[in-house]
């Protein structure tokens, strides 16, 4: 099943990268609301091989995430019931339960799309009957869960690094679980929180926002459960624990962002402009993408048997957290001066330029961040070769002690 999900994926991918080449690639936006994905506005071939493309990548990720969640279930290791299983695994089982349950949604909608597109039928087209919130429901019931599928693993990550840098085992492990359970969960009752602005009625409204306040809070049980882990230990500032630590502080920026989009209100005000722009990277930047990295540098002598260079590591880091806050931090002011989402130019005069200007050398800055990193893996690599040194089975001393009184078993 492992090898079926890559190669189906492979050739999803390679479907999907075909529409740039038939005209009008992604033209529809990342979310192909209607009319913009339909024949009319986006005509060519390019948008039919987005939609059979993605649908091929659906069913080789469905297969691997069964796949995952059997594996999970099924082969456990003898004595590890699963209110012993590492949180990063938690998480990622959650993650593959949620793509099971969201691919078949998109699936269907993109099915209904290549309909209109290729065989004309209406589902969305207003003009012959269609309704273009069929889609954008659809979209969003997918979208939404695709959020936590993305920040979840991360999460995950970040709670392995933390209590083997605070020499302190996770506090609350039961609560992590059940947030991300939680998460999991509740994820399902918010997708219209994207469509605040769509004139779909108070009541759905107010209904979508309340349930998106309530889902700040198993949200908020990680970052405390994350900070009341560190409380006390011993901390030791590795690059992998300062990218966890980084995530931390930035995602509850974003999360912070989120809840006032909740406030519909205020969201509609927010809507479509800059400020979204900005909560968002906060959410998948600073936090999803620097799970990742600091996972990378956690298990990267499990991985390839020699450590990353810790000085680079460090300057990785600084540099990358300087050019995030740079780049994206600017854009809730340009989004609360009115900038909309998707502008590619604009007129002087209009407050635009400083903002902006920032933003552009935090996107260069960011790019230093990733070159640093890349000559690490490069740096390392070579002074392993000339200088071998064997991690061993436990690189980061993460193994409790039986004379530590902090960490005894
Ligand atoms: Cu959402």
């Amino acid at each position: 099943m492992n090898a079926l999900s890559l190669w189906v994926w492979l050739l999803g991918a390679i479907f999907f990268n075909t529409s740039w080449f038939f005209g009008g690639g992604a033209n529809g936006g990342w979310f192909g609301y209607a009319p913009n994905s339909g024949v009319a506005f986006t005509p060519g071939h390019g948008m039919d091989f987005y939609a059979v493309g993605l649908i091929i990548i659906g069913i080789g990720s469905t297969v691997s995430a069964i796949n995952l969640t059997v594996t999970v279930f099924n082969m456990r290791t003898p004595g590890m019931s699963m209110m012993k299983m590492p949180v990063f695994t938690w998480m990622a089982f959650i993650t593959q339960v949620l793509l099971v349950f969201a691919l078949p949604v998109i699936t269907v909608a993109l099915f209904l799309l290549m309909f209109d597109r290729l065989f004309d039928a209406n589902f969305f087209n207003v003009a012959k009957g269609g309704d273009p919130f069929l889609w954008e429901h659809l979209f969003w019931i997918f979208g939404h869960p695709e959020v936590y599928i993305m920040i979840l693993p991360s999460f995950g990550i970040v709670s392995e690094v933390i209590p083997v840098f605070s020499r302190k085992p996770i506090f609350g492990y039961p609560f992590m679980v059940g947030s991300g359970i939680a998460i999991g969960f509740m994820g399902w009752g918010v997708w219209a929180h994207h469509m605040f602005s769509s004139g779909m009625g108070p009541i759905s409204v107010m209904a979508f926002s309340l349930a998106t306040m309530f889902i700040a809070v198993p949200t908020g049980v990680k970052i405390l459960n994350w900070m009341a882990t560190m409380y006390g230990g011993r901390l030791r500032f590795t690059t992998a624990m300062l990218f966890s630590i980084g995530l931390v502080a930035m995602f509850t920026i974003g999360g912070l962002s989120g809840v006032t989009h909740a406030v519909a209100p205020a969201d509609t005000q927010q809507t479509d402009t800059y400020y979204i722009i900005a909560h968002f990277h906060y959410v998948l930047f600073g936090g999803a993408l620097l799970g990742l990295f600091s996972g990378i540098y956690f298990w990267y002598p499990k991985m390839f048997g020699h450590f990353l260079n810790e000085t680079l590591g460090k300057w990785n880091f600084w540099v990358m957290m300087i050019g995030f806050n740079l780049t994206f931090g600017p854009m809730h002011m340009l989004g609360m001066q009115g900038m909309m989402r998707r502008t590619w130019t604009y007129t002087d005069g209009q407050g635009f330029n400083v903002w902006n200007l920032v933003a552009t050398i935090g996107a260069f800055t960011l790019a230093v961040s990733i070159l640093i990193f890349i000559y690490n893996v490069w740096y390392s690599r070579r002074q392993h070769l000339r200088n071998p040194v064997d991690p061993g089975p436990d690189p980061w001393d993460a193994f409790p002690r039986v004379d530590d009184p902090v960490t005894r078993p």
